[in-house]
């Protein structure tokens, strides 16, 4: 199943809340920063334990933390791509990102997450194209797990109507 919504991923009730990160996961701007602030400084503390464990987590792959005092349990970090023109790998990036959010999110036993518009941001992907990416990422692994509920969270209404023209 597919939801979009429109609003604040932060305020979503679901399993798991994926974070556009950056591969230092020590939080930033935009739904980042959002996501630090209103879960408080447990997902920091996760997130400097999988630094020192791993290190840095690369573009289009993805790590869980605690939702801290979210109302989601759990955060996903994922990492997107800048956008850097569109040949550098981008839309592989940014699909990779999606699934092995997804993945993570199976591998853990967790059955509902939600996502916001990776790369759309500050790191200037295409909003058309991105939500290509997405909603084809999101129906290619509904197929394989057809239990999972997935919901997409626009900030914007750009955004917002670009999924409800593909969904
Ligand atoms: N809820 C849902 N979506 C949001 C929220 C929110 N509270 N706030 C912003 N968005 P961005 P990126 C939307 O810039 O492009 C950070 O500094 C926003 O409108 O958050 O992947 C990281 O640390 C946009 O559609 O992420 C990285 O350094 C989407 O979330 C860098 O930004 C993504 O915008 C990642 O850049």
């Amino acid at each position: 199943m597919i939801t979009l919504q429109q609003g604040d991923i932060t305020k979503v009730k679901v399993d798991a809340i994926v974070n556009a990160a950056n591969s230092s996961l020590l939080g930033g701007g935009g739904v980042d920063g959002a996501i630090h602030r209103a879960g408080g400084n447990a997902i920091l503390e996760a997130c400097v334990k999988i630094r020192n464990k791993q290190g840095s987590c690369k573009t289009g792959e993805a790590v869980i933390t605690t939702g801290g005092n979210l109302p989601a349990k759990f955060v996903i970090h994922t990492v997107g791509p800048v956008w850097n023109g569109g040949n550098n790998n981008e839309p592989q990036l940014l699909e990779n990102a999606y699934r092995n959010s997804l993945q993570l999110a199976v591998d853990n036993n967790l059955q509902s997450v939600a996502f916001p518009n990776i790369s759309t941001g500050i790191y200037h992907f295409p909003k058309e194209i991105a939500a290509d990416i997405a909603v084809t990422a999101a129906k290619d692994f509904l197929m394989k797990h057809p239990e999972m509920d997935i919901t997409f969270v626009c900030f914007d209404k750009e955004n917002y109507d670009l999924y409800n023209a593909l969904l």
